[in-house]
């Protein structure tokens, strides 16, 4: 009995201590649950971005671009299937970089694709580490298409960018996110200017630092 106690404590200080250190998407991506068994992470998509979060209700795993895709998306359906692809969220699990016919996707990276009625696709990071985050949120164009990337918190936009091609890179960083339980921040794509979704493929690493640890919800006080 003793010893079942020990191990159940040591596995509350672990998941305690995965909760609140710096969250990364794509090493905490989740294949099993969305959002994933820590409430950090969830996929899904928006009709606006101050709109409702729809989260992806099905999981796919594909081979395509001659890789091993996973992800989510609401048709079950990834990257090999157009127009009834998207909106979606995949990670690159092939141990390698993508080299596909107008995709170039960095290895282990995840990435994300807006549908073709404009619907956002949308990374969500739900605070657990009250007090004020580091956000750093890179996005890159890893298709030949325009899109727009955005930051929002609790559904307000807190920064934009525009992404014009492969190889485009947008960065937002702030030291100063103040973010306690259950407020939200979304990194979300968009098919652009121009439009039109195809080539869409974006790029997304994302890193959530606490860096006053412990503080109080002014909330709450
Ligand atoms: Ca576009």
């Amino acid at each position: 009995m003793k010893t079942q106690l020990m191990i159940c404590i040591a596995l509350l200080v672990a998941i305690a201590a995965a909760a609140t250190g710096a969250a990364t998407v794509a090493q905490e991506f989740s294949e099993q649950r969305n959002p994933s068994i820590d409430g950090r992470w969830a996929y899904g998509w928006k009709r606006q971005l101050n709109g409702d979060f729809q989260a992806f209700t099905r999981a796919f795993a594909v081979s395509w671009w001659n890789a091993s895709v996973t992800g989510w998306s609401m048709s079950g359906e990834g990257p090999q299937h157009g127009s009834h692809c998207c909106p979606y969220v995949g990670r690159n699990r092939s141990g390698r970089q993508i080299l596909g016919t107008g995709a170039r996707v960095g290895k282990d990276d995840v990435w994300f694709h807006p549908g073709a009625s404009g619907e956002f696709a949308v990374v969500r990071f739900t605070c657990h580490s009250p007090g004020r985050q580091k956000v750093v949120a890179k996005f890159y164009g890893a298709g030949d298409g325009q899109t727009d990337v955005h930051v929002s918190k609790n559904n307000t936009e807190i920064w934009s960018g525009a992404i014009g091609g492969m190889g485009q890179i947008r960065e937002y960083q702030n030291a100063g996110v103040e973010c306690y339980a259950s407020d939200v921040i979304d990194f979300a794509v968009g098919f652009g200017a121009d439009r039109v979704y195809y080539g869409d493929i974006t790029g997304l690493a994302v890193t959530v630092e606490p860096i006053t640890e412990g503080a109080m919800d002014p909330r709450r006080q």
